[in-house]
Order: structure tokens, then C-alpha cells, then sequence
């Protein structure tokens, strides 16, 4: 028997035996209850950090748990494999993407292997690999088929310095890319989009049916989905063209003294052209183009703008308001023109204060000083009385608001709306590392779906790379160039490719039957395992990724494929590693790779210190000192089992466990 706990040793031979005795190899069975155990996926970017470990090995625990209480435990892992650093190193490095990748992939695996995770090595799947983005390409087709994939043109998120588009969700902080930091700016592009809008109720309602995820999350959700319950105006020009108004205060519609609209706004050309406005307001409509979101979104944002020349109707009271144009209005909120009431919206009365237009109060408040327009510092944005309206005077907030919905309703000046700051999801990318969008385009048929059977279009690997940013397809002729599946002629194929949110928002669906060749996942097998019982990640995917597997699972159940309304049953999210009481970041210099642990006290010292040091859910502080302290216990433990080996061989049956080194 060896005096020294022989890490190395021990660790080495127990995890050669798992592997060839396929130890954690799960099937469907009958005579126990399921537990499917998932952790986030991670992508395969070179090595392992301490936020896989500590996201693997919280899994880990987990899993191992439910396997000793009896429950039949799937857990698997996989490589979220596509996405913009493999193409990078390709430029940098000229090596090509798959090359890169799989790779990474072959060095993290076994770095995975290295920390004994009970993990189903067979269910391995890979999202780079043809015979996951295969489907991946089905199930766009699926989509596409029933209108949930479209095309169209829109003002999108343009990163300069990646060179594609975000998504909304892309966008962070106040404006920035969300991989490079970069200032994001506006670009009017053809685009494909997923109608995730057409789920917007659903995402919201069914959070009420996971009581297992953090409320915070949750919340997150909500506010991202951003419902709003208002009426939709009809405004119009002097010459009858409709302008549609949504807001949430229709109770102030009798405040309105100018309306505004967005700069991208259709009818500002349409407004302006042939007259002395057109001019200048093109050149100020171009400047706001140029500012970035930022700016554009921030409260302190210079409120700045300019009359068109043109003026709308009330339709309430039928008052002729001037229409202007500016930088604090959005195409993106509702309908890109509001009705401005100045003495009950901040942002409207700077504006009004600063171009001198009048400030009419229609709320007064229910208790205090009433309230002058002329003397007005500070908007009343609160509830009050309603004032100077019409049919809602001498009405408190709530119920003027009714009243003045059934009125606007009855009279057929507009309608009830419920609006959502969701967005339809822009899933194409104009980058080459992506699952291809399986489209052609034929000058005679127009915009045509590959047929299901010719699936996959393969991403061709003899292409170059440009530092231009530019997707390498374009160039191909090989890939770009195909026949017209309907008509047989010439015809292109789509260059962009898929967002790689998509790949990750149905890979927990893909494990349930991994090698399934002839469908997207096998029915019955998904029908046993899904949903998944416990699902553990970053918090940074609190709207994002979870908000989009959501949105896929309900339009696969619809499509008639699961029978589970939501993919994720119990939600954990474990707080940061952080050294030194930042995030560990190369670019911080503050890291402790897994690896130099892993080598100095062994894999059992580096979970146990990862799992004790703090609760999952909180950031957890890096400690040399604890760390040698786990090591020491493990010692311990050690050193006090082998003393009492023969004893304990005597007591039970360990005749078949060896407690030696070797
Ligand atoms: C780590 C977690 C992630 C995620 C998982 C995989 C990090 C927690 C934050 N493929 C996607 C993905 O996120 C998931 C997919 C389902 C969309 C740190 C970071 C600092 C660690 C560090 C140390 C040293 C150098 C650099 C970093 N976090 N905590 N601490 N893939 O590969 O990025 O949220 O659950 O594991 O992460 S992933």
C-alpha cells in the first residue's frame, strides 16, 4: 500500500475504467424514473476555464446524485461548435475553421475526461457536424414552410468590426457588440428573421409554469419581452395620409401639441419632398443616421429635431398639430411616431421647452398644487384627473383611460393594441463558420427552399479567407453556383449562414437520440427523456439562448414533434469565478487555468474547492489558500480510509475494489 495520495494515479485508472466499461452510458428503461441532467454546451474556443469547471462539475454532482438514488440519469455533452472565433483564427492564423475546431474540440474532451464528469461520451454531438447542421438546415425548412422564416428588408444592428449583423440580443450595454465591444450601428439590409413574435404571448404566459427557474431570470425575460397594453391612434396628415400612433397613455390623446416621427420613418420623405423642408431635413435625417444607439437611447441624449412643414390631425379633436421630425424617436417602438404630450412625458416637455412648442396640461394631480403649462418644470407622468378631454374630464387615470379606449373603439378612430418590445429573431449572419441557409434563388422561381431530400448543403472547405470581413461563400463558385430545384436552371444558393443560437436552440433534443439518421430526433426517445430535469449555465444566457430554445421547442410541439411546452424544467445559474474580486479574464491577467490545477492537486481537489468555495448560485472567489486546504482533506480522507483498508475489507465485501495506487 502507498503512503501518498497518488492523485494522479487514482484519478488515471478510475476514469480509464469508467470509459471502458461505458459506465455512464444511459438508455431508455422501463423499471426506473428518468433525470435528464444538462449543462450548457460549451464552445470549443481552445481550452477549458474555471467556468466550465465549475459549471461541469455542479452537473457532475447532480448527476452522480440522481444516479445513486436510483433515478436512470442522461447526461450528456456536446461542442456548440460554429461562431465567429473559428473564422477568426482562420484569418489570423490561416487555419481553416474545421481544422480549428475540431481541434479545440480533441483538447477540451480530453481536458473534460480529465476532471472524471459522468458524462455519456457516446451522445457526443458537434454542431459543425454535417449530420447535426443537417437538421438544423430541417428545421429552418420546417420554418420556412409554415411562414416562421422569412425575408425581408429592415434598419438592422451592423457590427463594423465583425463585419455581420446582430441580433437585437447582440446588442449590449448601451449600444455595443456584444462579442467586440465595437459601437453597433444602423444598416438597411435583406435579412432573414424567425417570427418568434408570433410566441411573444406564449414566452410570457408559460413563465408562470416554471417555477423552478431564479425569479431573476424570469424577470429578465418578462422585460425583454416587453409587453405593453395600449391603443393603436389614427392619426393623419392634412392629406389623409395615415399615421398610426401606439400608446399607453391615450388618456393624455387631448395633450397631444406635435407629434414626432422616427427619423427612418416612411412618411418623412414622402412629407418633405418638393418643399423647402426637404433640404435640410435630409441632411438632418442623415446625421441622426450616423449617430450610434447609444447616443440615440440615452436619457441625456441632446433632444434635437425639426418641423417638416407638415401637420397632422387629432382625431379626437380634430386639432391641426405640426409634425416633426426627431433623434429621441425609434423606428423600432412602436410604430416609429408618437404622439408627443409634453406636460406628461419628460422627454417630450425638453423638446417642447426647447423648440417652444405648447405644453397643455390634461392630468391634473389628485392631491397638490394644480398644475400651469406655461410654469411647468417637470413633466406629471403620474396618475391624476383627467382635465381639458373631452369625454374622460373629471375621470381618474384608470378609468379615463377605459373610458377613452371604448370611445376611441366606438368611433372607429383607432383600436385596443397590445405591443411587445420583442422583435422578430435576424438569424442570418454573412460569415462562413455557420450552419448554411438552405435556400436558392432562381431568376425565374424566386426565393426557393432546398428540398428536404438534398439535404445537407455542405459547407465547402476549399475556400479562402480575407481579412475583408466578407463571407468566403461568396466567392465560392463550387457552393454558390447550383440549379433551380423547381425549374432546373441556373440559380445561386444563399451565402449567409445561421446564427449560431440557432445550432444551440435544439441540441437538448438532439441527445435524446444522437445518431438518428432519418429524422431531426427520435419521437419516442425525446417523448421519454424531455423535459430536461435540470439545466445549469452562465446567467449570460438568461435571454438569449433561453428565450430562444423556449421559442423552438413550442414551434417543434406545434410542428407536432414534442409534446413538452417548455425545454427546461429546473433552471440553475451559477454565479462568476472571479480572482482578486474581478471576473478571471485573459485580458485582466487574472487567470488560474484548470489545467496548472488539475496537474499540481489533481481533479478531486479542483471540484471539491470549486463546489465548497461558494453556493452555486453566487460568484465565487478564487483561494490559493483553500484550494491547498481541499487538497489536505482529500489527503486525509486519504490516508484515513487506506490505514483501515484491511479492517474495512473485514467489515464489507471490498474484495473487488483495490485500494492501491497501481
Ligand atoms: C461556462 C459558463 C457558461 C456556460 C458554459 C459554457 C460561463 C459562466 C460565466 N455555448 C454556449 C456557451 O456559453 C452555451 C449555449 C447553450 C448557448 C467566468 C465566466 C470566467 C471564466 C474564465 C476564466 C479564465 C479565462 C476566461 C474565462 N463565467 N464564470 N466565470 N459556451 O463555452 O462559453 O455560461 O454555462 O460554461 O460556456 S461557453
Amino acid at each position: 500500500m502507498g503512503k501518498r495520495y497518488n492523485f494522479e494515479a487514482i484519478e488515471s485508472k478510475w476514469q480509464k475504467y469508467w470509459d471502458e466499461k461505458k459506465l455512464y452510458k444511459t438508455v431508455e428503461r422501463d423499471d426506473r424514473e428518468k433525470y435528464y441532467v444538462l449543462e450548457m454546451f460549451p464552445y470549443p474556443s481552445g481550452n477549458l476555464h474555471m467556468g466550465h469547471v465549475r459549471n461541469y462539475s455542479i452537473g457532475d454532482v447532480v448527476a452522480r446524485f440522481k444516479k445513486m438514488r436510483g433515478y436512470n440519469v442522461l447526461h450528456p455533452m456536446g461542442w456548440d461548435a460554429f461562431g465567429l472565433p473559428a473564422e477568426n483564427a482562420a484569418i489570423k492564423h490561416g487555419t481553416p475553421p474545421s481544422q480549428w475546431t475540431w481541434r479545440n474540440i480533441a483538447t477540451m474532451k480530453e481536458q473534460l475526461k480529465g476532471l472524471g464528469l459522468s458524462y455519456d461520451w457516446d451522445r457526443e454531438i458537434a454542431t459543425c457536424h454535417p449530420d447535426y447542421y443537417r437538421w438544423t438546415q430541417w428545421i429552418f425548412l420546417q420554418f420556412f414552410k409554415k411562414g416562421l422564416a422569412y425575408k425581408a428588408k429592415s434598419a438592422v444592428n451592423w457590427c463594423p468590426s465583425c463585419n455581420t449583423v446582430l441580433a437585437n440580443e447582440q446588442v449590449v450595454g448601451e449600444g455595443w457588440c456584444e462579442r467586440c465591444g465595437t459601437v453597433v450601428k444602423k444598416r438597411n439590409l435583406e435579412q432573414w428573421f424567425f417570427r418568434i413574435t408570433d410566441y411573444a404571448e406564449e414566452l410570457l404566459r408559460d413563465l408562470e409554469k416554471l417555477p423552478g427557474w431564479p425569479e431573476k431570470v424570469k424577470t429578465m425575460q418578462r422585460n425583454w419581452i416587453g409587453r405593453s397594453e395600449g391603443v393603436e391612434i389614427h392619426f393623419r396628415t392634412e392629406d389623409g395620409d395615415p399615421i398610426p400612433v401606439f400608446t399607453t397613455r391615450h388618456d393624455t390623446v387631448y395633450g397631444a401639441t406635435y407629434l414626432v416621427l422616427a427619423p427612418e420613418h416612411p412618411l418623412v420623405e414622402k412629407l418633405t419632398k418638393g418643399t423647402e423642408y426637404e433640404e435640410p431635413i435630409n441632411e438632418f435625417v442623415d446625421k441622426i443616421r450616423q449617430m450610434d444607439y447609444i447616443q440615440r437611447t440615452s436619457m441625456e441624449l441632446e433632444k434635437e429635431g425639426m418641423f417638416t412643414g407638415a401637420y397632422a390631425i387629432n382625431p379626437l379633436n380634430n386639432e391641426r398639430i405640426p409634425i416633426w421630425v426627431a433623434n429621441y424617436v425609434l423606428m423600432e417602438y412602436g410604430t416609429g411616431a408618437v404622439m408627443a404630450v409634453p406636460a406628461h412625458d419628460q422627454r417630450d416637455l425638453e423638446f417642447a421647452r426647447k423648440y417652444e412648442l405648447p405644453v397643455r396640461i390634461v392630468v391634473q394631480p389628485q392631491n397638490g398644487e394644480e398644475l400651469d403649462g406655461d410654469s411647468l418644470k417637470e413633466a406629471f407622468a403620474e396618475e391624476g384627473i383627467s382635465v381639458n378631454s373631452g369625454p374622460i374630464s373629471g375621470l381618474p387615470t384608470a378609468e379615463a383611460k377605459e373610458k377613452m379606449a371604448d370611445y376611441i373603439e366606438e368611433k372607429g378612430l383607432g383600436e385596443r393594441k397590445v405591443n411587445y418590445r420583442l422583435k422578430d429573431w435576424l438569424i442570418s449572419r454573412q460569415r462562413y463558420w455557420g450552419a448554411p441557409i438552405p435556400i436558392i434563388y432562381c431568376d425565374h422561381c424566386g426565393i426557393v427552399p432546398v428540398p428536404e431530400e438534398d439535404l445537407p448543403v455542405y459547407l465547402p472547405e476549399d475556400v479562402e479567407f480575407k481579412p475583408t470581413g466578407e463571407s468566403p461563400l461568396k466567392y465560392s463558385s463550387e457552393f454558390l453556383n447550383t440549379s433551380c430545384p423547381q425549374c432546373g436552371g441556373a440559380a445561386v444558393r444563399e451565402t449567409d449562414t445561421m446564427d449560431t443560437f440557432v445550432c444551440s436552440s435544439w441540441y437538448f433534443l438532439r441527445y435524446t437520440s444522437p445518431r438518428e439518421r432519418d429524422h431531426v430526433f427520435d419521437k419516442d426517445k425525446a417523448e421519454y427523456w424531455m423535459n430536461v430535469d435540470q439545466y445549469i449555465g452562465g446567467v449570460e444566457h438568461a435571454i438569449l439562448h433561453l428565450m430562444y430554445a423556449r421559442f423552438f421547442t413550442k414551434v417543434l410541439r406545434d410542428f407536432g414533434y414534442v409534446s413538452v411546452d417548455e425545454p427546461f424544467q429546473n433552471l440553475l445559474t451559477q454565479g462568476m469565478v472571479l480572482k482578486d474580486g474581478a471576473k478571471m479574464s485573459k485580458s485582466k491577467g487574472n487567470v488560474v487555468t484548470p489545467e496548472e490545477i488539475v496537474s499540481e492537486y489533481g481533479a478531486d481537489t479542483a471540484r471539491l474547492f470549486i463546489l465548497f468555495a461558494s453556493p452555486p448560485e453566487r460568484d465565487l472567489e478564487w483561494s490559493d489558500e483553500a484550494v491547498e486546504g481541499c487538497y489536505r482533506f482529500l489527503n486525509r480522507v486519504w490516508r484515513l480510509v487506506t490505514g483501515y483498508a484491511d479492517d474495512l475489507k473485514e467489515i464489507g465485501n471490498f474484495d473487488n475494489y483495490s485500494l492501491n495506487n497501481s
